[in-house]
């Protein structure tokens, strides 16, 4: 069994700047400067510790591209793609779009790197040099829409490598299981009406974006039936993740039967994360990766690959990180220190108000295809 690994400095110098977290600073409202929330740190810590760990040595090293204007096009709108290269020109950078997602002078190369990165991840799984990979990139992809990135994204990172998929690769149907605690709206968007590819979004009800991700956004024309939303209550944790897992993704990926399955994986669901609400501990992260790796076997001879996406503690989503990518490779090294803390938190098991809310969800999946 081989993992393939992504990761570049170069996704480290991606310069959200200083703000207060969210906005830009501003002393005269009050806003004192501090680092982005989207900022090197978690990531960089999570390779890192990926190397201390020795996991290193388990993985096969993919070595990231720039996607093409062409493979970039593929999702969004020349307009974006040209606006974000101006402003990419500039001393400063600019923003990708919403104010939220600031990018520094030469940002444009940092964004296509990321969207690269996955669709050289999703080559070596497809190709079969890989059985499942991990890309580890910045920025992040999931929010941003055919004209616009918003939410710290830029591209559109794993809907770019699923085109890429299916126009140079041959694979026809795609499944995208987004665990990231926000909804995973431009992916939804960038595959709406589309029968081929089946998204799936767990996030925690109503954070980001504001009124998205309703168990109504089903998917319309020839694709209505295939975008399926969980929003999951504030406070799920294992239990409760594992549950939709189950009842919702694992049916859902075996009815629709795909070639392929991308992930976007967040570890903003963490308990530790200062952005959402949700009690997710490493355990959790490495039995929801160990499931869908099960149903991957199953229905596509194991073919996974995920993209990086959220998760804002610095000193958590390395061991979630490395509980993931420990699983998809098969190994086992750090145990992670806070699990005793995290994995003690009343309220982990299944709750009756989020079981309503995930077997609603679960009544989806026979529309799916239908
Ligand atoms: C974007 C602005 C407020 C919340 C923030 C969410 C970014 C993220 O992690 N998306 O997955
Ligand atoms: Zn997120």
């Amino acid at each position: 069994m081989a993992t393939g690994y992504v990761y570049h400095e170069m996704f480290g110098w991606h310069d959200t700047g200083t703000s207060g977290g969210l906005f830009p600073s501003d002393p005269r409202t009050g806003i004192q400067p501090l680092a982005h929330f989207e900022n090197a740190e978690t990531k960089r810590r999570m390779h890192e510790l990926i190397v201390v760990s020795g996991l290193i040595d388990q993985l096969e090293r993919i070595v990231p591209r720039h996607a093409s204007e062409e493979e970039i096009l593929r999702v969004h709108t020349p307009e974006h793609l040209a606006r974000i290269r101006t402003e990419s020109e500039l001393p400063k950078g600019g923003d990708a779009g919403d104010g939220f997602s600031p990018f520094g002078r030469g940002g444009y190369e940092i964004a296509t790197l990321a969207a690269g990165g996955v669709i050289a991840a999703v080559d070596a799984v497809v190709s079969g040099v890989v059985d499942n990979a991990y890309a580890l990139v910045r920025p992040p992809g999931h929010h941003a829409l055919a004209d616009t990135g918003m939410g710290f994204c830029t591209f559109g990172n794993i809907a770019i490598a699923a085109e890429h998929a299916r126009a140079a690769r041959g694979v026809e149907r795609i499944a995208i299981v987004d665990w990231d605690v926000h909804h995973g709206n431009g992916t939804q968007a960038a595959f709406y009406d589309d029968p081929d590819v089946l998204t799936i979004s767990l996030h925690q009800d109503n954070v980001f974006p504001p009124a998205s991700g309703a168990i109504s956004e089903r998917g319309k024309g020839a694709g209505e039936g295939c975008s399926i939303n969980v929003p999951l209550p504030a406070g799920t944790g294992d239990g409760g993740y594992l549950h939709a897992m189950d009842q919702v993704v694992v049916t859902a990926v075996h009815r629709f039967h795909p070639d392929l399955i991308l992930v976007a994986c967040g570890f903003d669901a963490s308990v530790m994360d200062p952005l959402a609400r949700q009690m997710l501990t490493s355990s959790g992260y490495r039995q929801l990766t160990q499931r869908l790796m099960d149903v991957a076997q199953e229905v596509c001879d194991g073919r996974i690959a995920m993209s990086h996406e959220g998760g804002y503690s610095p000193v958590y989503v390395p061991f979630c990180g490395l509980a993931v990518i420990e699983t998809l490779a098969g190994e086992k090294s750090f145990a992670d220190p806070f699990l005793p803390i995290a994995s003690g938190y009343a309220g982990h098991d299944l709750q009756a108000h989020q079981k309503a809310v995930i077997d609603a969800a679960a009544l989806l999946v026979p529309g799916i295809g239908a």
